[in-house]
This record gives structure tokens, sequence and C-alpha cells, in this order.
């Protein structure tokens, strides 16, 4: 890794913190009052997003300042190790390569003196093969009725990129096959995807890389129990269980046949393994055709971000934009805010994109970071947001730029629903940047009392990301957008995106707990004074209960 300027030292951030302080009170208003042409000057469209970002508190200037920082913190280098299958997670000393996952058949990434893509295409051929014995009712159960549901074992990256996807691309979908994801270790999660099913037509996907993870393993388990409760045989766990997993010995342990594992790598990071074998229940759902235009929508983005200059790049533009606020401005959080219905899950996916990502708080040297890294993602499907807590993005104290997702073409055509739609996006941009002014309510007849309270000060900032149509393809090439912005955001703050020690602490808490709450007992309990009571009451509790 060569050594680079720490970021606050950089001439490109001080000139933003300089700039900052001249453009902060610039008002979007004025900025469009100036130049007719922002609006289309400031939108770029590639891999079918077209992406307005004219609705940004930014001027030429800091534009060219945000790319030159780009250029001084040695983006392109960073771009061209992750595409090369440097080990760029230096924590875990591994490669960062979800794009080998869409990479087409002919192209050739190295790994340890190998090329992964042959390897990446031959489980997609294993996986349509399953997929399409499932999907035409060829794989039977163990009492020979054909598969009805497909229940998806596995918890963050191997649940939420499938559960995301599955809702997302629900329209394109088998109807007659039932789906549902099991992540929780609370048991009402496996009660409730369980109860009106039926053994003898259930098949589980147990999705873990590492096949260790407590939950999941927790569940599939219970799955197990379920299973062989009706169906009584233990060789009907062959036909009702396969695996996606790294991890080929646990899986034999399980009892599952390694000839229904599906396969993936250790440079695959969870949060960017949804177009892996995990996502076979995806693959299940909308089948392989479908699965591979959501694998092509995914490498066209890669190709773009790869290829593309930087003031044209859309990964680029959202990631410094997102920095711009971060970290200028102070914003704390962003919002992701999809006006389609399908896309209810993806802020809930992103989060872990982003925020497992970019929560860090020392360098890629182990230096504590001098600025902020991620901000904090969050959404709801629109307008349903707008119902609720839009309220304090347009008149409360707090500066929350907004991501603005909508579909040109309705999935589900009815009455002027969609045109009601767009015009709410549309409408909730416009009031969002522009606002309300006093000479505006005033001359509404507002009387002098309520004038302050129906002012809306306006400048928010926010991106419209205009699609034709939600496809699998268009999926591919958003969720890429949003793991590039992600990559973008961690190189220009140097630090790992790819590892999460943040969630280890917990865990290995957990299991000291655990025998805790279990044994009957009353061992003694060494924790601080505050969790040994919480866990004194939960054991009294717990005994009136029983
Ligand atoms: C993602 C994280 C994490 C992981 C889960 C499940 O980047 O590593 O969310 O996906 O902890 O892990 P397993 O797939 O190993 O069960």
């Amino acid at each position: 890794m060569t050594a680079i300027a720490p970021l606050t030292t950089r001439v490109a951030w001080k000139a933003l913190a300089a700039h900052y302080s001249q453009v902060r009170h610039l008002h979007l208003r004025t900025l469009f009052a100036e130049d007719a042409t922002r609006g289309e000057r400031m939108a770029v469209e590639a891999v079918g997003i077209y992406f307005d970002y004219s609705k940004h508190r930014i001027t030429d200037e800091t534009l060219t300042l945000l790319l030159q920082l780009a250029e001084e913190s040695g983006l392109q280098a960073r771009i061209d190790a992750l595409f090369r299958g440097d080990k760029i997670n230096i924590t875990e000393k591994r490669a960062v390569l979800h794009v080998a996952l869409r990479a087409p058949k002919g192209h050739s990434i190295i790994v340890d003196g190998e090329d992964v893509v042959p390897h990446v295409h031959a489980v997609l051929a294993k996986m349509a093969n399953f997929s399409n014995r499932v999907r035409s009712g060829e794989w039977k159960g163990h009492t020979g009725k054909p598969i009805r549901n497909v229940i998806n074992i596995g918890i963050g990256g191997s649940d939420l990129g499938p559960v995301m996807a599955y809702e997302a691309l629900r329209h394109y979908s088998q109807r007659d096959l039932v789906f549902r994801f099991v992540s929780n270790i609370d048991g009402t999660d496996f009660a409730e995807a369980t109860r009106d099913l039926d053994a003898e037509e259930t098949l589980f996907i147990v999705s873990s890389k590492t096949f260790t993870t407590l939950e999941t393993m927790t569940n599939a388990r219970t799955a197990r129990d379920w299973t062989l409760t009706t169906l009584k045989h233990p060789a009907a766990v062959a036909k009702h269980f396969v695996a996606v997993s790294t991890n080929t010995e646990e899986v034999t342990k399980f009892g599952i046949d390694t000839a229904n594992m599906f396969e993936f790598w250790d440079w695959v990071g969870g949060r960017y393994s949804m177009d892996s074998a995990i996502g076979l229940s995806t693959m299940i759902a909308i089948g392989p055709e479908q699965f591979h235009a959501m694998l092509d929508g995914f490498h066209q983005m890669d190709e773009h971000f790869r290829t593309t200059p930087f003031e044209r790049n859309l990964p680029v533009l959202m990631g410094l934009l997102t920095l711009w606020y971060n970290n200028f401005f102070d914003a704390q959080t962003m919002a992701v805010l999809p006006y389609e219905q399908y896309l209810k899950r993806f802020p809930a996916y992103l989060q872990q994109l982003t925020m497992e990502s970019n929560g860090k708080h020392v360098t890629l040297d182990g230096t504590e970071v001098a600025y902020q890294t991620g901000p904090i993602y969050w959404g709801e499907p629109g307008t349903n947001g707008q119902h609720s807590f839009y309220q304090l993005i347009h008149q409360g104290t707090k500066l929350i730029p907004c991501d603005l997702i909508v579909f040109a073409q309705p999935l589900n055509p009815l009455g002027r629903h969609h045109d009601v739609l767009l015009a709410n996006v549309f409408a909730q941009a416009e009031a969002l940047a522009f606002g309300k002014t006093s000479q505006e309510v005033q001359a509404e007849g507002t009387p002098a009392w309520l004038a302050p309270h129906r002012i809306f000060e306006g400048n928010r900032p926010s991106s419209t990301l205009l699609l034709e149509r939600l496809t699998p393809k268009t999926l591919g090439a958003l969720i890429a957008l949003y793991e590039h912005s992600v990559f973008v955001q961690g190189a220009i703050w140097h630090i790992d995106s790819f590892d999460q020690w943040g969630v280890e602490l917990g865990k290995v808490l957990a299991e000291r707990i655990i025998p805790e709450l279990e044994s009957k007992a009353e061992s003694p309990l060494t924790h601080d004074s505050s969790t040994n009571s919480l866990i004194r009451h939960y054991r009294k509790y717990k005994e009136r209960s029983t």
C-alpha cells in the first residue's frame, strides 16, 4: 500500500473546507435562478439510471474540488486494486471480489494464482440446474411430493440480500412457489414462517458462509427437527435441505449431502454476496435467465465504474456527494426513499451494506480517524414516509440528504396510480429544494402568527434516481451503484470497508451468557451490576412462566 497524506491534510480537503464556508448559505433557489440549464447539466445517465444531482448544495467548483479529492485520495488506484483482486480487505487479508461474481464467461480474474471466473460459472450452472428442478416440480420431497415452499435460513449478509431481492423481483417470481426467510434467533421468526406449511412440500436453504453462525445453525437444527417430526426418516434431510456455504466440513456434519451444497468463496463478503450462491432463493424464485439478467445489470455498472471518467461516473459522484454532506455539513444521516413498493426492503439491505462497510473508526494503518466516517442510512418506501417522517426532513433542524428512487413504468398499472406516485416524488424533490418563502406564505393570506409555521426553508438536498422499469437488470445496476458508492467513500476515508469487527464482541459475550440463562442452578454472576441484575430478573420472570 503506497503511503498517502492523511485526509485532512490533502490540498483538496483544505480547499473544500474553505469553499464550504463560502457556499454553505447558498440557496438552491439562487443556484437554479442563476443557471437555467442546471437541471440538465447536473445529471448523468448510465446503465439505465438517470441520476439527477442538480438539487444538491453544490456549485461547479464544489464538484471540481470533490473530484480533485478523489484524485488525491488515489481512488483510481484503489478501483484498479479492487478489480485486480488485490487483498484490499487488509484486516482479514482477503481479496474483495464481488465483481467476479458477475463477470461474464471468458473474463479472467486471478486470485492466488487461479482464475476464479470459471468457478463462479460452474456454481451458477449448478444453481440453475437445481432451480429448474425445483421450479418444474421435478425435485421431489421425501414422500414424492413436489416442493411448494422454499425457506431461506440465514442472517445478515446471508439474509438481507435474498429477502430484499425476492421482494424486489416478486413480480418476476414463480407464483405457485412460496418463499419465506428466517433469520432471527427469536423463535417467533421460525414458528410464524412454518406454521401453515406442510413439511412434505418444504425445502430449506441453509445459507451461511461459515456454517457456524449461532442464529442460523440454531434455526437450521430447529428446521431439521420440524421436518423430521413429520417425515420421521433421517434420509428426508437430503431431500429437504440444501446448503450455501464455504465450509464443506460443517455442511457434511450437519447431514447435508455435499452434492446439494452450493459453494462460494472467502473473497465474497457477506453483505456483498446476494449475487453469489447466497442468491439461490432468488434464482429459484425468478429463474436462471432472469438471475443472469440481474448479474448483467451488476456487471454493466461495474464496467461503468471501472472505466468512466470520474465526472460522469455515477458511483463516484454519489459517493462524493455523500461525503460532502457527511464531512462538511456534518449531516449525520442519509435517507433512502424508494417510490416503489417492491423495494420495501431496500433501505434495510442498504443499511447493512453502507453501515457495516463504513462504520469504522480507524484508518487502514490503524490510526484513529480525524473526521466523520459512514453516515447512518435509513428509509421507507414513499409515499408512506411522506405521511410520517418527512415533516422532520422538510421543517426540522437537521440536514438529511435524500435519495429518491423511482421507476417510470409501473409493474402493476392501475388507473392513475402511477402518475400520482410520480407526481409525488417530483413534488417532494421540488419542495425539499425550493421550500416556500415567507412572501409566498403571506400571499396566500396566512395570518402573521401562523406564517412561521408554514414557511419551508427549502435547501434540502436530494438526488433523484429515475429508471425506466424495475427489472432484474436494473435492480442489479442499482445495487452495484450503491456498492461502489460505498467503496468510493471508504477509499477516501482510507478505511477498511470490508471487515466487520464491530459485530464480534456482542457475539462472544452472548456465548458467555447463554449457559448462565439456561442453567437452573443459581450460578454466581460476574458481570457488571446492570447485566447481573437483568439476568436475575430474567431468571425470575422465566420461572413464573413455567
Ligand atoms: C456481512 C457480515 C455478516 C454475515 C452474517 C452471516 O458482511 O459478515 O452480516 O453475513 O454474520 O454470516 P454467515 O454467512 O457466516 O452465517
